[in-house]
């Protein structure tokens, strides 16, 4: 299980993660099992670009979707177009994933279940195939010792 969308009340810890043209900053960020993390996104690029938390197989699914919202107008390179989103109904407000334009932030808080294949990417057509894919390794919770 990769886990679940958590509350941003009662997160362990704050990434602050930067997007921008072809790179997640960080790229590699460690979590431990059952740990509450609330990434901060910034796109500090010229280009929409997305943070999307799970699986390679996840991506894969959701990049057909990605592509259509190209083709549709719904998405530009560098606009999110919310009302043609909203008419098609895809809002894309999945809780592991955010959608932004050039200069916006917005926060993903999410509680890690077991230790799993995972990672973060940017569904955008052709970004996450020129780098934009970032890795989660998780860590053994230390414990403090008495
Ligand atoms: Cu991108």
């Amino acid at each position: 299980m990769m886990g679940q969308s958590g509350n941003p009340a009662k997160a362990d810890r704050v990434i602050e993660v930067s997007m921008t043209e072809m790179a997640f900053e960080p790229s590699n960020i460690q979590a431990m099992e059952g740990e509450t993390i609330t990434f901060v996104v910034s796109n500090d690029g010229e280009f929409v670009h997305e943070f999307n938390l799970g699986t390679e197989r996840m991506w894969q699914g959701h990049i057909d979707e990605m592509k259509k919202m190209m083709e549709t107008g719904m998405m530009t390179v560098d606009e999110v177009n919310h009302d043609k989103m909203m008419q098609a109904g895809m809002m894309h407000d999945d809780a592991n994933s955010v959608l932004l334009e050039p200069g916006q932030t917005a926060k993903v808080t999410w509680t890690f279940g077991k230790k799993t294949e995972m990672g973060f990417a940017c569904n955008v057509p052709g970004h996450r195939e020129s780098g934009m894919v970032g890795d989660i390794t998780f860590v053994k919770r230390v414990l403090p010792s008495s």
